[in-house]
């Protein structure tokens, strides 16, 4: 039940105790205070948008171990499978519930509009994390935090150019497997790479969704190859269509790396996607960081302490590559830097 009704009841609760105590000094105010210790406690309705990849883990152990018990919050945590059908669900029962405040991190962009008017309409705050969603109306939430994935997929594209430049590659011609299809993160990186091609007329020979998934992007790779044999860069819009696209490279007998047949380039830069970049088999990974608990909570402790927030925040994130052909990118007359990747530094990283 949400915070504010509960302390309402118990502030007419010890009214009436206190009028009773002094009438009959019997008021037992420990009740009260036992009530006031759960009372609180703030209850935060999570939907999640699956577990379909290492980014998600991560994410999804950020959001857990910021919203603990010992922090003070009770965490109601939906795991949607990658199915919008299972988030509306799921908030609807956040609404049920009467929960403090709704998180929700959305699988797509479209489709929010009239579960988020049920939020707004319960009175209860909705913060958007990760992806954008895409609804006539802003004021159906509160604020979102999360990655600039057109900006993500333009200093990938800068790095491409660069280092083809560098390494005298005559034509580029690219795969791309894209993320989960409406999701924002797989608009972003599409719409860099989209653009690049035109700009730099690289051929763009196959494009098919990898699901953000190991297995799908495995399973893309195969056929991709089997339909084209020119293709000498790999464009994953996730480290877990990485995965499976090496694997599916390599079980064709051909070579991923520097030297190799195939560059394959990815987004994520987790702690498997990263080492990967260290061997080359990832030739360069950008950063999409997914440790939001902490920026939610800090969303939620101004909105407790009734101050603004900001509508929108975007996460600063860096680039890492197998070596240092590239040193920085730009994009919009902004410099990047581009990380030579070690063991150390992906012993030092939080995810
Ligand atoms: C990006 C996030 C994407 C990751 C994938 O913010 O939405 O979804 O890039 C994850 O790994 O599945």
């Amino acid at each position: 039940m949400k915070r504010k009704v509960i302390t309402a009841l118990l502030a007419a609760t010890m009214v009436a105790s206190l009028a009773v105590g002094c009438g009959n000094k019997g008021g037992d105010s420990k009740s009260d205070s036992s009530k006031s210790s759960s009372s609180d406690e703030i209850t935060i309705g999570f939907s999640q948008v699956g577990a379909e990849s290492d980014w998600r883990t991560a994410n999804s152990e950020s959001m857990k171990s910021t919203f603990s018990e010992k922090n003070g919050y009770k965490l109601i945590f939906d795991d949607a499978q990658q199915k919008q059908e299972n988030q509306i669900t799921a908030i609807r029962n956040f609404i049920q519930q009467d929960v403090d405040y709704i998180v929700l991190a959305p699988v797509t962009e479209t489709g929010w509009d009239t579960v988020l008017k049920e939020a707004k309409d319960a009175d209860i705050p909705v913060i958007i994390v990760d992806r954008m969603i895409d609804v006539s109306d802003d004021s159906l939430y509160t604020a979102w935090v999360g990655s600039n994935f057109k900006m993500e997929g333009q200093k990938a594209c800068e790095w491409l150019k660069a280092y083809a430049d560098a390494k005298g590659m005559k034509d580029v011609n690219i795969a791309h497997i894209q993320g989960t299809i409406g999701a924002s993160a797989q608009i972003g990186r599409t719409e860099g790479l989209e653009a690049a091609a035109k700009e730099y007329g690289w051929n763009i020979v196959a494009q098919q969704t990898g699901e953000f998934t190991q297995a799908k992007g495995q399973e893309v790779m195969e056929s991709m190859l089997k339909q084209h044999d020119n293709i000498n860069v790999v464009y994953c819009e996730n480290d877990n269509e990485a995965f499976g696209a090496i694997d599916a490279i390599e079980a064709a007998g051909k070579t991923v790396g520097p030297d190799g047949d195939i560059l394959v380039m990815s987004f994520d830069t987790t702690n498997a996607g990263l080492t990967d970049t260290l061997s080359g088999k990832i030739i360069c990974d950008t950063e999409c960081n997914p440790l939001h608990g902490p920026r939610v909570e800090e969303i939620i402790k101004k909105l407790e302490d009734g101050k603004d927030v900001d509508k929108k925040a975007y996460v600063e994130e860096e680039m890492f590559a197998y070596d240092d052909t590239v040193k920085s990118v730009k994009v919009d007359d902004k410099d990047y830097a581009v990380t030579k990747i070690t063991q150390e530094i992906i012993d030092k990283r939080a995810y």
